[in-house]
């Protein structure tokens, strides 16, 4: 494949969910994020991916868990998969993180064996009662899987696009699922990060960003289909993949090939888009600047908002801190832009006239939860407003 550059974001941190403390100011690494576009296979990435173990170990900053509105999701997804679960048959999932999902097909009653490289996170499934294989999805594992389980289906939320090496990894989900079972996967979507212009959904974590057409043609290289699709409303506009052998089962709905016309010149469309990125963080800058006397501080220490604060130029001079439930990530830093975090539970937002919110894909739930504020948010997505 031969990846031309098409959106640069300068200088990024490596790591986005990399927090530091005071002391490491400095010492976090930094890449050229640019986002290459294959035009022979509409493969769109980061050009140069960081080595997996930097970003997934022991200090995974990231819990599934924080969101209600995330929990109740893989509660309505076990519930729809469970269908295609024959008699004992076990459902597996790549990155189980924290156990959100695992959680979920307990409650039905069924077994779904973890597989996660991050200890940290994978500690709280474990203590929840559930299997999880520690390491990354390859061949050695799914050959461990295969020789315990009867596996009827493989599900990853946010993970495929996370794994640099999808040749290794949909040769290992082929041979999980064999000719009978399917492989689900849901993942932020090509167009809606174009429509929203969600520019924050590319970071180091990131290494894909999927379209139908590059996943049909590189499922196919593994002797797989994907036989329909789904929008999602989460992480501000996903699309889920439902995913057989070749010649499988069941019928290809006519969802794909429309989704694919839709997508239509994706290189023109990242062209588009590189260009309403510059305009999206001189429209938020101008915001900013307009409130800069008034009390305002940021919310939801994604890391989204890493690519934001450093893409953008945004320090502690203008957000002295971000506010957020995770308790890795309280009292640490953003890496790069340096913003703290403090903790959403000990902080009085009726003191603050403004809420830059990073979290704007939980944005329902956080208005919902943060009554007490009575002044005004700050969006970059869609476009960037005072809402
Ligand atoms: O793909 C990925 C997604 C699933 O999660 C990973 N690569 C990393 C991570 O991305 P993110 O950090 O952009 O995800 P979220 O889900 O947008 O993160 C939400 C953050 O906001 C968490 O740190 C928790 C926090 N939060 C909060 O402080 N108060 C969230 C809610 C809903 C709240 O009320």
């Amino acid at each position: 494949m031969s990846y031309i550059p098409v959106i640069n974001f300068g200088k990024q941190p490596t790591h986005a969910n990399g927090f530091v403390t005071k002391e490491e100011f400095g010492t976090e690494p930094f890449y050229d994020m640019v986002i290459g576009f294959d035009e022979e296979t509409d493969a769109i990435r980061l050009m140069e991916p960081a080595a997996r173990e930097v970003m997934f170990n022991d200090k995974y900053a990231f819990y599934s868990k924080t969101s209600k509105k995330m929990q109740k999701h893989f509660a309505d997804t076990a519930e729809e998969l469970k269908d295609f679960l024959g008699d004992g048959e076990v459902a597996v999932e790549i990155g189980s993180n924290d156990g959100i999902m695992q959680d979920a097909w307990k409650a039905l009653g069924k077994q779904c064996i973890g597989v996660e490289p991050s200890g940290n996170v994978a500690e709280i499934a474990k203590n929840a009662g559930h299997t999880v294989i520690d390491g990354f999805i390859g061949r050695d594992v799914a050959n461990k899987l295969l020789s315990e389980y009867k596996v009827g289906v493989v599900y990853g939320a946010n993970v495929s696009c996370h794994i640099t090496d999808l040749d290794e990894y949909f040769d290992s989900v082929a041979r999980l699922i064999g000719s009978h079972g399917v492989f689900v996967f849901e993942d932020p979507y090509f167009l809606d990060v174009y429509e929203k212009c969600s520019y924050d959904q590319f970071y180091g974590e990131h290494t894909w960003m999927f379209t139908v057409k590059f996943l049909e043609r590189k499922l196919a290289e593994h002797g797989m289909e994907i036989f329909d699709l789904k929008p999602l409303w989460t992480h501000g506009g996903s699309m889920r993949f439902y995913v057989q052998a070749l010649w499988g089962k069941h019928k290809v709905n006519k969802r794909v090939a429309e989704q694919k016309e839709k997508e239509g010149d994706i290189l023109f469309k990242l062209n588009d888009l590189s260009k309403r990125i510059q305009t999206s963080k001189e429209g938020l800058l101008n915001i900013l600047e307009l409130v800069k006397d008034k009390r305002v501080c940021g919310f939801g220490a994604t890391s989204k908002g890493v690519v934001v604060t450093n893409y953008c130029g945004i320090g502690p001079e203008t957000l002295p801190f971000i506010t957020d439930t995770t308790p890795t990530k309280i009292g640490k830093f953003y890496p790069g832009s340096h913003i703290q975090i403090v903790s959403q539970n000990e902080t009085d937002y009726s003191q603050f006239d403004y809420i830059v919110n990073f979290a704007w894909n939980h944005f329902d739930e956080i208005k919902e939860a943060r009554k007490d504020f009575k002044g005004k948010w700050i969006t970059h997505v869609p476009y960037p407003r005072i809402t």
